[in-house]
């Protein structure tokens, strides 16, 4: 994952565009490029921890870690039909379910129903690799009939699939061995990317939150859903820091609408993240709960990860007291971690390798 991409998905004038504006605005205007009637905005994810290592260092450079969020452009008259716009979608990391949860009718004029909207938006994703399952297995079929050799364990893996798909379940909910997780990799399944279920309320629905059906129907499916009032949002981050602060407060909100995004998006996609620092730059890496040192070397340079041979961590907050990456090494609270150290987050990481 060298830059992670949020796909904002939903039933037509749910507010996908609205809450986009508002996560791509700065006080400076919108931030954001296009292409193909798409649109891409790229942001930093704060993290104070960087912020405090900045402090100590004082680099040249300053990374935080990236994230693109990404506004389909809709496809005609039925902008949630996903299958033209698969190959697209299939380059998200994560989607972000914009559900309609203002107003008293949805945008197709229908009485509002928050849970169906996010439900179908769901089901479309399973019916989409469906699709693609069984397109697949009957090409193998052809294949197989012309004389061709095919995997067996690809084949009995996609019937496993193709039953759970057709229960209406998600690939996100089945079980993966490793192998299986690899076989799978290039057919960027839909309903195998996580997902999380933003609620664009109206204003005054802020303080009562997400409506209670809606609540829990996601949790029924293990997906964080997030209160988000999309105009609001878009009028907040068009402020300066300061006011900003007063704003949220006023508005009973902890953080501004893109912050808590990104937070529920690493939530889901299970991203920690470690960092490197020096004189020259600080930085955040994203990596996801499991990676070992020599996976978080690799993101930085495949040639640090060939030649790898040691990983001088020690963790943020002893960084932190101690003021120095010396002071730590006196101190004896550097560690030296080989290949199979599970990286945690918040590791402050040095790697020494073989040039
Ligand atoms: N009142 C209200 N209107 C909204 C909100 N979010 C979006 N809208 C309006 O709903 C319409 C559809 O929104 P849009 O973002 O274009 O939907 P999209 O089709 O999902 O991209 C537009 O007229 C928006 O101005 C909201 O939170 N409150
Ligand atoms: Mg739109």
């Amino acid at each position: 994952m060298s830059q992670l991409a949020i796909y904002l998905i939903g039933a037509p004038r749910a507010g996908k565009s609205a809450v986009f504006d508002a996560l791509t605005m700065t006080p400076e205007g919108p931030h954001f490029t296009t292409r193909s009637g798409h649109r891409y905005g790229a942001v930093k994810v704060p993290d104070a921890r960087l912020d405090a290592l900045r402090e100590i260092y004082r680099p040249k450079k300053y990374t935080p870690a990236e994230v693109t969020f990404v506004d389909p452009a809709s496809s005609g008259a039925s902008p949630t039909k996903f299958g033209e716009m698969t190959g697209l979608l299939g380059n998200a990391d994560a989607f972000a379910l914009v559900v309609q949860a203002f107003e008293t009718v949805d945008g197709e004029g229908r009485p509002l129903d928050a849970v169906a909207q996010a439900e179908s938006v769901l089901l479309e994703l399973i019916v989409t690799d469906l699709e693609k399952v069984e397109r697949r297995l009957e090409r193998i079929v052809q294949d197989r009939k012309r004389g061709q050799k095919t995997s067996e364990a690809e084949v009995k893996l996609l019937e496993r699939l193709r039953e759970e798909l057709g229960r209406d379940r998600a690939l996100r909910d089945v079980e993966l061995r490793e192998d299986e997780e690899k076989l799978l990799r290039t057919y960027q399944f839909l309903s195998q990317k996580p997902v999380l279920i933003v609620a664009n309320l109206a204003e005054e629905a802020l303080t009562t939150g997400v409506p209670a059906p809606l609540r829990a129907m996601a949790a029924a499916r293990r997906i964080e859903v997030l209160p988000f009032c999309a105009p609001l949002e878009a009028e907040i981050a068009r402020l300066d820091a300061a006011s900003q602060a007063d704003f949220l407060r006023d508005y009973g909100l902890t953080e501004p609408g893109r912050v808590r995004l990104l937070q529920s998006a690493y939530r889901a996609l299970r991203l920690i993240s470690f960092f490197t620092v020096g004189e020259d730059e600080v930085r955040a890496w994203p990596v996801h709960e499991g990676t070992n040192a020599l996976g978080a070397a690799g993101k930085i340079h495949s040639d640090i990860e060939r030649g790898f041979i040691r990983a001088e961590t020690v963790a943020y907050d002893t960084l932190l007291q101690s003021g120095s990456w010396s002071k730590c090494r006196e101190d004896g609270t550097l560690r030296l971690e080989g290949k199979e150290y599970l990286v945690r987050d918040g590791d402050v990481m040095h790697f020494r390798f073989n040039a």
